[in-house]
């Protein structure tokens, strides 16, 4: 993965890649106080199409009022137009954006006496599990550490000093010769990964553990509405470790991770060991809907202006 383009968004203008840099006493960087998104951009016939933006900037907002800002600088139809704008500099067909708010100025922990700042970013990002993940499945390991308290950092914002938890539990897993983990609520039942959320299929049925503990992903709420035009029931439940591996099929999804199989867990085979035939389902839909073929792509998907191809601009 390369990070580069040609221009991020900073504070309200597009500066060179290179300028966009911030001091070694950046508040944000020594307490984690910070929120950031994850949105992606597909490709379609009608050029760049950004999936569910309107969702993922009402979320970024959210994770800063979770966080505690009192005035966030920018309106979610501003930060639409400095997304679109991103993507039109960099000539990006299919990209990642990462919208970041960070702290700069008094240096300490008080929020109220730091300034806010805005970064959007964007790159071309493949298969976050791997390349083969997608259609073989990938191997979990359910981690030692234990996701967040949803009183101590809470779940729902994508507050970056929380994401030290995933680094913690997505190393370890990388080391014991996971391809990601699985972490577990603090009661032990199951809350999601440490950059997606989780689903088992079980008897035609597809399970998800229920919302309070884990972060409410966007793509976990479009695969619950993709599974239902598809006529599968979705139960949102409290899920235990054992429940997974006995389950038929298990998948994970995520922006960035997509919809990909579980092919084991704990080096148990979860059903047969390859892709389930729902998830192969499932993740067709996601596919045709995100770009810009499926049924619910009308309402999902944002296209950037003035990119228009085949056809010619309207
Ligand atoms: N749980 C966590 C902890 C999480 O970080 C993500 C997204 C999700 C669930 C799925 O949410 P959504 O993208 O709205 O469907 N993880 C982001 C960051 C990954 C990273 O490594 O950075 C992402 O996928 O963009």
């Amino acid at each position: 993965m390369t990070l580069s383009s040609d221009y991020i968004w900073l504070d309200g203008e597009l500066v060179p890649y290179q300028e966009a840099k911030v001091h070694v006493l950046t508040s944000s960087l020594h307490y984690g106080y910070g929120a950031f998104e994850g949105i992606r951009t597909y490709a379609s016939d009608r050029g760049p199409a950004i999936f569910r933006l309107q969702e993922h900037l009402e979320r970024f907002l959210n994770s800063a009022r979770v966080l505690g800002v009192q005035e966030f600088p920018y309106t979610v139809d501003e930060l639409r137009d400095a997304t679109h704008q991103t993507i039109l500099a960099n000539e990006f067909a299919a990209c990642y954006i990462r919208p970041l708010l960070y702290f700069q100025g008094t240096f300490g922990l008080n929020l109220d006496e730091a300034q806010p700042h805005i970064s959007i970013a964007t790159w071309e990002w493949g298969a976050y599990l791997g390349d083969g993940g997608m259609e073989n499945g990938v191997h979990l390991g359910v981690s030692s550490f234990t996701r967040h308290h949803v009183n101590v950092s809470m779940t729902k914002a994508k507050i970056t000093g929380n994401y030290a938890n995933s680094v913690l539990a997505k190393t370890e897993a990388a080391r014991n010769g996971f391809d990601e983990a699985i972490m577990l609520d603090p009661e032990g039942f199951v809350a999601e990964c440490t950059g997606e959320n989780l689903f088992l299929v079980k008897g035609g049925v597809i399970y998800t553990p229920p919302r309070a503990v884990v972060l409410e992903g966007i793509t976990r709420d479009s695969l619950m509405t993709i599974a239902g035009d598809l006529g599968y029931p979705v139960v949102e439940e409290t899920i235990s470790r054992d429940q997974l591996y006995i389950a038929d099929e298990v998948f994970v999804c995520g922006t960035a991770a997509e919809v990909t199989p579980v092919s084991k867990i704990d080096h148990r085979p979860i059903g047969n060991g390859t892709r389930g035939c729902v998830t192969e389902k499932i993740q067709q839909v996601f596919f045709e809907t995100v770009r810009g073929t499926g049924q619910r792509s009308p309402e999902w998907l944002d296209y950037v202006n003035g990119h228009q191809s085949g056809v010619g601009h309207d």
